[in-house]
């Protein structure tokens, strides 16, 4: 009461909702205004912060933690009346009929689609300080997350809006969009990335220093999700930070805040005002992501999902959610992601004894969530409108003993982007696309310990992994587009055994899809286990390649360039290294391996033309 004097009226506002809130303990050792009042002015800042950052506000926040950390205590199921069930999903195989006509469809869609990355998160699993998205992909070429998916969104951007195709005709004349009276291309694909205090500055930048890697810096939009209060104990008590008494500790939410920040942002209707129809969200590092998303996007559109999430096979005890159908006894039904540590209490409650097991296919019978997820923009809007993005939350305490009556240490509420569906009448068409892993998922998640720890033929999701996973994805699309590949190699770095296949990269660009990737590929080809095959242009042709070695090609969007013959040389090899050898960057000793260039074929194609590359 005494304080309030110092105190905006905005703020005293703020004061009494606490108050009334049951959180006077926060100004319990306040002394008399006068004293440290900058502080308690600065404490009232970080409470209209948090107060304004979550949907319904502060108030809203402690009422919902009441109540989960009631469930909580009491032992509540979240999964309560549900039974769960393997529901049925569009299954791709990749390269047949059904998956080039999913990817034409997709690309085509792809003009009318906007990505959006969370990527707030640090990673502590990985062990790594730097932020995901600027970790290399593939050592090979050195390129980043982030350079990746900008290269792969561009590349859509130009494929759907039909300048690829326009480009080809007037080869050597002009290139042009068919939008566009100046050249170039007009469409922009809208890049969201929500960011967090832990990663906002370094992300931009990335984005700033490498001129947002070819995008339009207007394109990319930066949104920065907040972190929540953390509750002190059963009564959703705020907590404040041991060593400030004016201020409130604060933890991460989940990556849930994305759909909230979305709808408070405005994009959502600016982007349904310019004609956009579809939200594809993903993380930060999955490098075989966008092999995927033309055919996901193909199957939204055909299928007509409000929600489509990707999915991939997986593997028991896998850390990915399952995908799974819950049927309540009142009858109500709903296909969501259970998330891996919910999955085998859930199935065990449910009569599957087992709890989450492979089945005879030696996966999970519950397709493994990727968090891909491709929304449709108005059914997403008119649901916003409802919910103010908010997402079903759930509270994680560690307790102190059997009694549940004190924490360990504060806990918080947190959210999961996947849980949207949760709040959805049952009217909306929620589907599920399910691909091969080696084609759509290797995240970089764990560090090389736990990583060497992952149970046998369960993947690592290591930066080792990640990246042979890359390697091995190329080298099976060429293969299947005819180009006969040798059989990879097994290997051991940092304590993962994996299979080492060619080390093939190529730009977005060249090949967006499996039709396009088998344009250019001649059925002559041959690349051998120990080579390096780095394609940097678009227009470029696989006639005839016989590669026992490095080949480093690039070319600008206006040659056109043949490659034909054998290429014979000492290559780039693999040098094992260490993950404890603090010599080498932190990049390097989380994946075990370095590139050692020994020696390379290197072609660069910079004038328009047509031209072709035959080593004798
Ligand atoms: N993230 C945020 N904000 C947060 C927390 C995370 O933006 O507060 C971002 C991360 O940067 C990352 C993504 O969210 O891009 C996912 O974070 P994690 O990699 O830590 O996610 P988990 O491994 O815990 O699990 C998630 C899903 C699983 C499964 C898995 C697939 O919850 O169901 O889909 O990703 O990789």
């Amino acid at each position: 009461q005494k304080n309030l004097s110092i105190l905006p009226p905005a703020q005293i506002e703020l004061a009494r909702m606490l108050v009334e809130m049951g959180q006077s303990h926060l100004f319990r050792d306040w002394p008399d205004p006068g004293v440290d009042d900058q502080e308690k002015l600065a404490f009232f800042d970080q409470i209209k912060l948090l107060n304004e950052s979550y949907p319904g506000g502060l108030a809203s926040y402690i009422k919902t933690a009441r109540e989960l950390l009631e469930d909580s205590r009491l032992g509540k199921n979240p999964f309560d009346g549900f039974t769960p069930s393997v529901p049925t999903g569009e299954q791709l195989t990749f390269g047949d009929d059904s998956f080039i006509n999913f990817e034409e469809t997709g690309i085509k869609e792809a003009r009318k689609a906007a990505f959006v990355l969370v990527a707030g998160g640090l990673g502590e699993r990985l062990g790594y300080n730097g932020i995901k998205l600027a970790l290399p992909r593939e050592t090979t070429t050195g390129k980043c997350f982030l350079q990746h998916y900008i290269e792969s969104i561009l590349a859509l951007q130009e494929a759907s809006c039909g300048y690829v195709e326009v480009q080809r005709h007037l080869m050597f004349t002009s290139v042009m969009c068919p939008r566009s009276s100046s050249g170039g291309c007009r469409t922009e694909i809208p890049l969201v990335i929500m960011t967090s205090d832990d990663t906002h500055a370094r992300t931009l930048q990335v984005l700033k220093s490498n001129a947002y890697f070819g995008m339009a810096s207007t394109q990319v939009i930066l949104l920065k999700q907040e972190k929540v209060a953390c509750l002190a104990d059963n009564d959703a008590r705020l907590a404040l930070d041991p060593k400030n008494k004016y201020r409130i500790q604060t933890k991460p939410h989940g990556h849930g805040d994305v759909h909230a920040l979305l709808y408070s942002s405005g994009l959502l209707k600016k982007w349904r005002d310019e004609g956009l129809r579809w939200v594809l969200f993903f993380q930060d590092t999955n490098g075989l992501l966008f092999n995927a998303v033309p055919a996901a996007l193909g199957v939204s559109a055909t299928k007509q999902y409000h929600v489509n999430s990707l999915a991939v096979p997986r593997k028991a005890k896998e850390a990915i959610g399952g995908i799974t159908k819950l049927t309540h006894a009142d009858g109500r039904t709903m296909v969501i992601n259970v998330e891996y540590n919910q999955l085998d209490p859930l199935l065990r409650a449910s009569g599957y004894s087992d709890g989450d097991v492979n089945c005879e296919t030696g996966y999970s019978p519950f397709p493994g969530n990727i968090n891909q997820l491709i929304l449709e923009l108005d059914s997403y809007i008119e649901e916003l409108s409802k919910t103010g993005g908010s997402i079903k939350e759930f509270v994680n305490p560690k307790y102190k003993d059997a009694s549940k009556s004190a924490f360990k240490s504060s806990t918080r509420l947190e959210c999961m982007m996947q849980d949207y569906p949760k709040t959805l009448p049952p009217t909306a068409r929620v589907g599920f696309t399910v691909m091969d892993t080696w084609l759509a998922y290797a995240p970089v998640k764990n560090n090389p310990e736990d990583a060497a720890k992952v149970p046998k033929g369960n993947p690592y999701h290591s930066a080792t992994s990640g990246e042979m996973a890359v390697y091995r994805a190329n080298s099976l699309i060429l293969k299947k587009a005819g180009i006969h590949i040798d059989e990879p190699v097994k290997d051991v770095f940092n304590g993962q055994e994996v299979e080492v296949w060619p080390r093939v990269t190529w730009l977005p660009k060249w090949g967006l899809s499996f039709a396009e990737v088998k344009k250019k590929v001649g059925a002559n080809c041959f690349v051998s286990q120990p080579s390096t095959l780095v394609i940097n242009g678009r227009n470029i042709h696989l006639e005839t390649l016989s590669l026992n070695g490095a080949l480093i090609i690039s070319s600008v969007d206006s040659a056109e360039v043949r490659v034909e013959g054998a290429i014979q040389n000492k290559g780039w090899t693999l040098e094992k290294v260490d993950y404890k050898d603090a010599s080498f960057p932190e990049e390097i000793r989380i994946r075990g391996f370095r590139i050692n260039k020994v020696e390379q074929l290197e072609a660069t194609y910079d004038q328009p033309g047509s031209f072709t590359l035959k080593p004798q």
